[in-house]
């Protein structure tokens, strides 16, 4: 592990973090040791509901609290550490859940808007998935032309925000047992905005004053983002723009070039992102861009945005959620385009040491300092190109001050559900089938999903790479998504032959077979929907239990910052997966509460939460889930077993 204090393990962020402070510019990396985070709010214990407090109920320091002074542990109101805690807790998930549901919402808009052909530019490109949807959903097919299904799929879809009974219509695709296991503990969600306002409603001064109903409602919440919220953006999105299939790419700062206008996108609906890679390539806007004297333009994402077109075009990727400001110390980067969750406020200062415009273009999030220019999805390319002729007129600004890190590494992304199927089943049997006898046999021990932000109160990248080789070494797959796959990708780790350089020899020897690295990108975090889809086909497949929880699979967020991490963390919790943070963990305050979603949830969901901000220990916390999955289901033996004979290695060729 990097030694305590380094700030970022990445060659490219150290590099532009010391020309920061070079050029006298302050950043993220310089407020986290200035501003250094409340002890009392970090573990939960500050309850700021009403205007008596904030009520700070602080656990005693350094030794055990005696049951008296339990009970001594109160706000003005009676409220205790446990309902303050659960509150927040639960709080947090309805954030995260309403930011991506209301990503979700806009996408279903724009959807809508295209079907009817309102919306030029965009049109339908995977027909093979909107049929799909159409037949999960019961939409008529017949001979309807693709926009008048798409018509009724994307009016279906925009009624599951404002549902007020029922359950949301994607929990049908979840296994049989675990849809059961959600009726039977009362949290399958009905609308998603439903549940967010419920959430906010209950953790109101004077409601839910009992932790353990507070935090079911926290789960009904989440599973709102996981099969709701997330689930219909990604559905949709691949819809419009087409469902990710393997493409190669390049990702870090050293992505971005001298003699070009360098424009990076940022946020996380892809919308705005489809449109200006495709309108950064118009010869129109080369030849202005060359008029004022650059080569060309150079369109680069950041964090979830870079995802989502990396995952469709291979546009590269200029770094995670700590290097936005980062990108702009290069001095390069004519125009960061942003749209909503995870922009810092940071940026419009640090552009401010550098000729950077930082464009907003969306009216839900804008920045004092920034320029808006509002994205008009009815008439997007134009939107487009004013936004791509603003950064081109910037071009003749740049400062003396400039410097690109010549780090960039190559990387396969693209992969969906739909591709793994195919990649592992072949093209005419597409199937989960030999992933499901790979684990079965022990070549593969598990699969895990470890995606998130990072946090500047830890090494910048570490904590990911430390855990997911530690993972892959063991072999465990990784799935990936998010900040987390991008460090993964920077490190080499997303490229065919980082299998035989770092998976052990099983997994390697699967990844060599089919051609897929041992870490897969699943794309952006709305995306993490696909692996609870992914999960859901292993179980399907057979051999391998009859739910999710069976699985020997487990999730974690070593860098976890957002309030969206804590509702993926617990909508994977609550569809049964073992889920690892690290960082910090905001119930701490509350042993109550703490204990109730480390060891009770698993009684109740087959899945529960843990904290362990080491990543090596966090590693092997889920390989002990994944070897307790493994004995359950009587496939342990077959791990040992596992020797590679001739016969074996033919077989295993064939795959
Ligand atoms: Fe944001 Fe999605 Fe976290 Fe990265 S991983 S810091 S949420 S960009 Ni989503």
């Amino acid at each position: 592990m990097a030694e305590k204090g380094t700030k970022s393990i990445d060659p490219a962020a150290v590099e532009m973090i010391e020309k920061a402070a070079s050029d006298g510019c302050n950043i993220v990396f310089d407020r986290a040791e200035t501003t250094k985070p409340c002890p009392i709010g970090a573990v939960g214990s500050c309850c700021s509901n009403c205007g008596v407090g904030p009520c700070r109920v602080p656990l005693p320091k350094g030794k055990e609290e005696t049951p008296e002074e339990k009970k001594k542990r109160k706000g003005v109101c009676g409220a205790t550490a446990e309902t303050i805690a659960a509150r927040n807790f639960v709080r947090m998930i309805a954030a995260g859940a309403a930011a991506h549901g209301d990503h979700g919402r806009r996408l279903t808009e724009v959807f809508l808007a295209a079907a009817k052909g309102e919306a030029p530019g965009y049109e339908i490109k995977d027909e093979q998935k909107l049929l799909q949807l159409a037949l999960d959903l019961g939409v008529k097919i017949g001979d309807r032309s693709n926009e008048e299904i798409a018509v009724d799929i994307g009016e279906i879809l925009l009624s599951e925000f404002g549902r007020q009974e029922g359950e949301l219509l994607f929990l049908r695709r979840a296994p049989l047992k675990r849809q059961e296991l959600w009726r039977k503990q009362g949290v399958a969600p009905r609308g998603i905005d439903r549940e967010v306002v419920e959430t906010m409603h209950r953790t109101h001064m004077g409601v839910d004053q009992d932790y353990q109903n507070l935090l079911k409602q926290g789960v009904r919440t989440a599973l709102s983002d996981g099969w709701g919220g997330s689930m219909i953006a990604t559905e949709l999105q691949d819809v419009l723009f087409g469902a990710p299939a393997p493409v190669a790419s390049e990702i870090n700062l050293g992505v971005l070039k001298e003699d070009e206008v360098n424009i990076i996108i940022h946020g996380h609906e892809p919308q705005l992102a489809e449109m200006l890679a495709v309108t950064t390539q118009d010869p129109e806007m080369i030849e202005y861009a060359k008029s004022k004297g650059a080569k060309g333009i150079n369109l680069a994402g950041m964090c979830c945005t870079a995802n989502e077109i990396l995952m469709r075009h291979g546009v590269p990727i200029a770094g995670n959620f700590l290097q936005q400001e980062l990108a702009l110390v290069t001095g390069a980067v004519e125009a960061i385009v942003v749209d909503v969750q995870c922009i810092m406020q940071g940026l419009a200062d640090v552009a401010q040491c550098y000729h950077t415009k930082v464009i907003t273009t969306d009216d839900k999030a804008k920045i004092q300092g920034a320029t808006h220019m509002e994205f008009d999805e009815r008439n997007a390319a134009e939107s487009a190109k004013t936004i791509i002729r603003a950064a081109i007129d910037n071009f003749p600004n740049r400062g003396q001050s400039v410097r690109i890190p010549s780090q960039k590494t190559d990387l396969i992304a693209g992969f969906s559900h739909e591709t793994i199927n195919y990649l592992l089943g072949g093209l005419f049997r597409a199937s989960y089938r030999p992933l499901n006898d790979n684990i079965i046999n022990g070549r593969i021990r598990g699969v895990a999903g470890v995606v998130g932000c990072n946090n500047p109160r830890v090494t910048h990248d570490d904590a990911h790479l430390i855990m997911i080789k530690e993972l892959i070494k063991n072999d465990v797959l990784v799935l990936s998504t998010g900040c987390s796959a991008m460090a993964a990708a920077k490190a080499g780790l997303m490229i065919p032959e980082a299998a035989a350089e770092y998976a052990g020899e099983g997994l390697a020897s699967v990844c060599e077979a089919v051609g897929i690295p041992p870490v897969l990108h699943m794309g952006s975090c709305v995306d993490n929907s696909r692996i609870l889809i992914a999960a859901t086909a292993m179980v399907k497949e057979g051999g391998l239990g009859d739910d999710i929880s069976d699985l020997p699979v487990a999730g974690a967020a070593p860098e976890w910052m957002s309030e969206k991490a804590i509702s993926i963390g617990q909508y994977f919790v609550g569809s049964g997966v073992f889920t690892v943070f690290g960082v910090t963990w905001p119930t701490l305050g509350s042993k109550d509460v703490t204990d109730f979603l480390f060891k009770d949830f698993e009684d109740m969901y087959g899945g529960m939460w843990a904290f362990e901000p080491d990543p090596i220990k966090a590693a092997q916390l889920m390989i002990e889930h994944i070897d307790k999955k493994r004995k359950a289901l009587g496939i342990d033996k077959a791990r040992e077993r596992v020797l590679y004979d001739m016969e074996m290695r033919r077989e295993l060729e064939a795959v």
